[in-house]
């Protein structure tokens, strides 16, 4: 008996041997998949999962002595999603998380790809990137945007280590097949911009009369950890978010929109002892403790977070954030929400109102 209340389909031998011809001329029967193919809702592949900074932060460190930067050009450990097929280097289904060790003195050399990356700085300070020709020197909490296609290198001119998140589209580039890389013809690119002008010229509300660039990212490299967090600060009641608490997001001047075609990403800051509502949205999102902790419930699964703590929030999972400590609770987070909504697929509700 059918538990959906739809006619069962009795196998027999006349249809297996029909399936078997049909399967011999690579087609399958619709309506066999068709439940699994269309479901009411979202149902991802990738699971709700955490990464705490304690357990991984030692074998990010070890992964400079294992290899050098000639052998390892992106000193990367990639955050797999224990759902989804290792090969797809995957977080979720579009996003891409990995942690990146750069030691001082180190070049990680110039290439470009057709995914966007954005990093956030955990630690170290004194780093540098070279987007495009503008270096920006890094510290911890700064988000730097390297979108699609464009040249980008790292160093160390510093004393100590720098790790960061990166966070890229990778997974959703290969499923479209928008796959291109190419690396730079020497180790650096030539710095071609001031350090830092396209955050003094753009980061103002203010743009240059006549300049005609792509608006498809943001024109700022650097978007610095203390003004992002003063803003936060600064935010009156009125703007907090019944399920994120106080939230900025960092956008591209030039149109209010996202940093990146595919990806958007955030700051925020919930109150300590603050419950907030439970929330879903058909956006994956992956988030990153900064300060204080905190709980972010993901359909059932209670993820206790510290500092650089990393958790997955699936596609359409209900979740919900709990700061827990005596300071407030402080995260980075990005998302697919962008390319959801350029291709009409951007939903979300609050399942305690309906
Ligand atoms: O720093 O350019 O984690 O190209 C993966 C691919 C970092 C990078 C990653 C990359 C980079």
């Amino acid at each position: 008996m059918s538990t959906t209340g739809k006619p069962s389909r009795t196998p027999t031998p006349a249809r297996s041997d029909y399936f078997d011809r049909v399967h011999d001329l690579q087609m399958h029967p619709l309506w066999q998949v068709m439940d699994d193919l269309m479901p009411a809702q979202p149902a991802p592949k990738e699971k709700p999962f955490q990464w705490k900074w304690k357990e991984i932060r030692p074998l990010v460190h070890q992964a400079a002595d294992v290899v050098s930067i000639e052998e390892a050009p992106r000193r990367v450990l990639m955050l797999l999603n224990p759902g989804l097929p290792r090969e797809l280097a995957a977080s979720t289904q579009t996003l891409y998380a990995g942690i990146q060790i750069i030691l001082p003195g180190e070049i990680a050399p110039a290439h470009r790809h057709t995914p966007n990356a954005l990093r956030f700085v955990m630690e170290g300070t004194g780093a540098f990137t070279n987007v495009a020709g503008e270096k920006t020197i890094l510290g911890p909490g700064d988000v730097v945007t390297t979108p699609t296609w464009t040249w980008h290198d790292h160093g160390n001119e510093a004393d100590g280590p720098v790790v960061w998140l990166d966070a890229l589209d990778i997974p959703l580039i290969n499923a479209l097949s928008g796959m291109f890389y190419e690396e730079f013809p020497a180790k650096h690119q030539p710095v071609r911009d001031a350090a830092n002008s396209s955050q003094k010229t753009y980061g103002r509300g203010l743009r240059p009369l006549g300049e005609r660039r792509s608006t498809a990212f943001s024109p700022i490299l650097n978007y610095p950890y203390a003004p992002t967090k003063a803003a936060l600060e600064a935010l009156p009641a009125s703007a907090h978010h019944p399920s994120e608490g106080r939230i900025l997001e960092y956008v591209n001047p030039l149109t209010g929109g996202p940093i990146l075609p595919t990806m958007d990403a955030y700051l925020q800051r919930i109150d300590p002892g603050a419950t907030l509502r439970p929330r879903r949205r058909s956006a994956s999102a992956i988030f990153m403790g900064v300060e204080g902790k905190g709980t972010l419930t993901v359909d059932g699964h209670a993820f206790a977070w510290e500092p650089f703590d990393v958790i997955v929030v699936p596609a359409w999972a209900e979740y919900a954030h709990r700061a827990t400590g005596s300071e407030p609770a402080v995260l980075f987070s990005y998302t697919n929400t962008p390319t959801m909504r350029a291709l009409s697929l951007y939903r979300e509700e609050s399942p305690e109102r309906g």
